[in-house]
Protein backbone atom coordinates (compact mmCIF):
# COMPACT_ATOMS: atom_id res chain seq x y z
CA UNK A 1 0.00 0.00 0.00
CA UNK A 2 1.29 3.26 -0.80
CA UNK A 3 0.81 5.89 1.47
CA UNK A 4 2.34 9.85 1.02
CA UNK A 5 4.73 8.14 -1.76
CA UNK A 6 5.96 5.07 0.45
CA UNK A 7 5.29 1.40 -0.58
CA UNK A 8 4.62 0.52 2.86
CA UNK A 9 3.93 -3.30 2.99
CA UNK A 10 4.24 -4.25 6.67
CA UNK A 11 0.68 -4.08 8.84
CA UNK A 12 0.57 -3.96 12.08
CA UNK A 13 -3.05 -3.90 13.32
CA UNK A 14 -4.27 -2.04 16.61
CA UNK A 15 -7.50 -4.02 17.72
CA UNK A 16 -9.22 -4.01 21.10
CA UNK A 17 -12.71 -2.62 22.46
CA UNK A 18 -13.47 1.07 22.28
CA UNK A 19 -11.66 3.20 25.09
CA UNK A 20 -8.95 0.60 25.68
CA UNK A 21 -6.31 2.68 24.52
CA UNK A 22 -5.33 2.10 21.07
CA UNK A 23 -4.87 5.65 19.79
CA UNK A 24 -3.04 6.47 22.96
CA UNK A 25 -1.02 4.13 22.06
CA UNK A 26 -0.11 5.00 18.85
CA UNK A 27 0.32 8.51 19.84
CA UNK A 28 3.13 7.58 21.65
CA UNK A 29 4.63 4.76 19.47
CA UNK A 30 4.93 8.17 16.77
CA UNK A 31 6.72 10.10 19.78
CA UNK A 32 4.11 12.40 20.47
CA UNK A 33 2.29 13.41 23.90
CA UNK A 34 -1.39 11.87 23.89
CA UNK A 35 -4.64 13.57 24.67
CA UNK A 36 -6.55 12.86 27.79
CA UNK A 37 -9.78 13.40 26.45
CA UNK A 38 -11.48 10.29 24.68
CA UNK A 39 -12.15 11.01 21.20
CA UNK A 40 -13.10 7.74 19.42
CA UNK A 41 -12.27 6.54 16.20
CA UNK A 42 -14.51 6.15 13.43
CA UNK A 43 -13.73 3.42 11.69
CA UNK A 44 -10.33 3.10 10.69
CA UNK A 45 -7.06 5.07 10.15
CA UNK A 46 -3.57 4.18 8.91
CA UNK A 47 -0.38 6.17 9.84
CA UNK A 48 3.23 5.32 8.92
CA UNK A 49 5.52 3.78 11.94
CA UNK A 50 9.44 4.36 10.83
CA UNK A 51 11.83 2.22 13.06
CA UNK A 52 15.36 1.47 12.68
CA UNK A 53 14.65 1.50 8.94
CA UNK A 54 11.24 -0.75 8.72
CA UNK A 55 7.99 1.22 7.61
CA UNK A 56 5.37 -0.47 9.48
CA UNK A 57 1.62 0.69 8.47
CA UNK A 58 -0.15 1.07 11.77
CA UNK A 59 -3.84 0.21 11.27
CA UNK A 60 -5.69 2.22 14.06
CA UNK A 61 -9.68 0.34 14.17
CA UNK A 62 -12.12 2.16 16.02
CA UNK A 63 -13.11 -0.50 19.03
CA UNK A 64 -17.14 0.05 18.64
CA UNK A 65 -19.21 -2.97 17.77
CA UNK A 66 -20.21 -1.97 14.65
CA UNK A 67 -16.08 -1.21 13.38
CA UNK A 68 -15.29 -4.52 14.78
CA UNK A 69 -18.13 -6.25 12.70
CA UNK A 70 -16.88 -3.88 9.61
CA UNK A 71 -12.82 -4.31 9.93
CA UNK A 72 -11.32 -6.94 12.07
CA UNK A 73 -11.28 -9.84 10.47
CA UNK A 74 -9.97 -8.02 7.36
CA UNK A 75 -7.35 -6.38 9.07
CA UNK A 76 -5.86 -8.71 11.27
CA UNK A 77 -6.22 -11.47 8.11
CA UNK A 78 -3.81 -9.02 6.77
CA UNK A 79 -1.14 -7.97 9.90
CA UNK A 80 2.17 -9.15 9.95
CA UNK A 81 1.80 -7.67 14.12
CA UNK A 82 -1.30 -7.71 15.93
CA UNK A 83 -1.36 -5.26 18.84
CA UNK A 84 -4.46 -6.22 21.18
CA UNK A 85 -4.93 -3.63 23.65
CA UNK A 86 -7.22 -4.41 26.33
CA UNK A 87 -8.23 -1.56 29.78
CA UNK A 88 -6.75 -3.42 32.71
CA UNK A 89 -9.48 -1.25 35.02
CA UNK A 90 -12.61 -2.17 33.42
CA UNK A 91 -13.16 -6.01 34.64
CA UNK A 92 -17.16 -5.05 33.32
CA UNK A 93 -15.71 -5.92 29.88
CA UNK A 94 -13.26 -8.55 30.53
CA UNK A 95 -16.07 -11.40 29.02
CA UNK A 96 -16.82 -9.15 26.21
CA UNK A 97 -12.84 -9.11 25.34
CA UNK A 98 -12.19 -12.43 25.75
CA UNK A 99 -14.80 -13.41 23.11
CA UNK A 100 -12.96 -10.85 20.81
CA UNK A 101 -9.65 -11.98 21.35
CA UNK A 102 -10.92 -15.51 20.85
CA UNK A 103 -11.84 -14.46 17.00
CA UNK A 104 -8.77 -12.20 16.72
CA UNK A 105 -6.54 -15.33 17.27
CA UNK A 106 -8.49 -17.41 15.16
CA UNK A 107 -8.13 -15.39 12.35
CA UNK A 108 -4.25 -14.01 12.97
CA UNK A 109 -2.00 -16.01 10.73
CA UNK A 110 0.27 -18.59 12.19
CA UNK A 111 3.69 -16.20 11.67
CA UNK A 112 1.94 -13.29 12.76
CA UNK A 113 3.58 -11.90 16.29
CA UNK A 114 0.72 -11.07 18.31
CA UNK A 115 1.20 -8.98 21.38
CA UNK A 116 -1.35 -8.37 24.28
CA UNK A 117 -1.39 -5.29 26.05
CA UNK A 118 -3.33 -4.68 29.55
CA UNK A 119 -3.57 -1.04 29.38
CA UNK A 120 -4.11 1.53 31.94
CA UNK A 121 -1.93 0.07 34.43
CA UNK A 122 -1.51 3.32 36.38
CA UNK A 123 -5.34 2.83 37.35
CA UNK A 124 -5.34 2.37 41.33
CA UNK A 125 -8.79 -0.18 40.03
CA UNK A 126 -6.60 -2.04 37.08
CA UNK A 127 -6.71 -5.64 37.85
CA UNK A 128 -3.32 -7.56 38.60
CA UNK A 129 -1.88 -9.58 35.18
CA UNK A 130 -2.16 -12.58 36.82
CA UNK A 131 -5.72 -12.39 37.03
CA UNK A 132 -6.21 -10.85 33.41
CA UNK A 133 -4.54 -13.75 32.01
CA UNK A 134 -6.30 -15.82 34.29
CA UNK A 135 -10.08 -14.23 32.95
CA UNK A 136 -9.00 -13.89 29.43
CA UNK A 137 -7.66 -17.95 29.03
CA UNK A 138 -5.00 -16.15 27.83
CA UNK A 139 -2.84 -19.49 28.27
CA UNK A 140 -4.85 -20.99 26.05
CA UNK A 141 -4.32 -18.43 23.00
CA UNK A 142 -0.14 -18.01 24.35
CA UNK A 143 -0.17 -22.46 23.60
CA UNK A 144 -1.25 -22.22 20.41
CA UNK A 145 1.29 -19.53 19.55
CA UNK A 146 4.38 -20.42 21.80
CA UNK A 147 6.92 -18.10 19.75
CA UNK A 148 4.79 -15.33 18.45
CA UNK A 149 2.76 -14.42 22.01
CA UNK A 150 3.68 -11.99 24.26
CA UNK A 151 1.83 -10.48 27.12
CA UNK A 152 2.38 -7.08 28.59
CA UNK A 153 1.25 -4.91 31.44
CA UNK A 154 1.50 -1.24 30.36
CA UNK A 155 0.27 2.40 30.59
CA UNK A 156 -0.37 4.15 27.23
CA UNK A 157 -0.79 7.37 28.73
CA UNK A 158 2.22 7.70 30.84
CA UNK A 159 4.19 5.38 28.86
CA UNK A 160 5.18 2.92 31.06
CA UNK A 161 6.12 -0.20 29.66
CA UNK A 162 5.57 0.80 25.98
CA UNK A 163 8.96 0.25 24.74
CA UNK A 164 10.15 -2.67 26.17
CA UNK A 165 6.56 -4.19 24.76
CA UNK A 166 7.01 -2.68 21.07
CA UNK A 167 10.65 -3.89 20.67
CA UNK A 168 9.14 -7.48 21.21
CA UNK A 169 7.40 -7.30 18.52
CA UNK A 170 9.56 -5.16 16.20
CA UNK A 171 11.78 -7.73 16.54
CA UNK A 172 9.51 -10.79 15.79
CA UNK A 173 8.69 -9.24 12.84
CA UNK A 174 12.36 -8.29 11.95
CA UNK A 175 12.87 -12.31 12.52
CA UNK A 176 10.30 -13.18 9.96
CA UNK A 177 11.24 -11.50 7.50
CA UNK A 178 14.31 -12.70 7.05
N1 LIG B 1 -5.35 6.29 32.96
C1 LIG B 1 -5.09 5.92 31.70
N2 LIG B 1 -5.92 6.33 30.72
C2 LIG B 1 -5.63 5.93 29.45
C3 LIG B 1 -4.50 5.12 29.15
N3 LIG B 1 -4.50 4.90 27.82
C4 LIG B 1 -5.56 5.54 27.32
N4 LIG B 1 -6.25 6.17 28.29
C5 LIG B 1 -7.46 6.99 28.16
O1 LIG B 1 -8.52 6.16 27.72
C6 LIG B 1 -9.38 6.86 26.83
C7 LIG B 1 -9.51 6.11 25.52
O2 LIG B 1 -8.27 6.11 24.84
P1 LIG B 1 -8.20 5.89 23.26
O3 LIG B 1 -6.76 5.73 22.94
O4 LIG B 1 -8.94 6.93 22.53
O5 LIG B 1 -8.97 4.51 23.12
P2 LIG B 1 -9.24 3.65 21.79
O6 LIG B 1 -8.93 2.24 22.13
O7 LIG B 1 -8.50 4.24 20.64
O8 LIG B 1 -10.82 3.82 21.60
P3 LIG B 1 -11.65 3.65 20.21
O9 LIG B 1 -11.01 4.52 19.20
O10 LIG B 1 -13.05 4.07 20.51
O11 LIG B 1 -11.60 2.20 19.86
C8 LIG B 1 -8.76 8.27 26.68
O12 LIG B 1 -9.40 9.17 27.55
C9 LIG B 1 -7.31 8.05 27.08
O13 LIG B 1 -6.69 9.22 27.62
C10 LIG B 1 -3.65 4.71 30.22
O14 LIG B 1 -2.64 4.02 30.07
N5 LIG B 1 -4.01 5.14 31.47
MG1 LIG C 1 -9.08 5.06 18.89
Amino acid sequence: MKIFDKEVTTAVTFVGLENAGKTTLITRLKGKEPEKDYIPTMGMNMEVLSIEGLDLMAVDIGGQAEFRDAYWEAQIKKAAGIVFVFDSADPSRVEEAGTWLQKVSTWARPEAAFLFLANKKDLAEAMPLDQIIEALNLREVMSKRPHSFAVHQISALYNDGVDEAWNWLVERIKTGQK
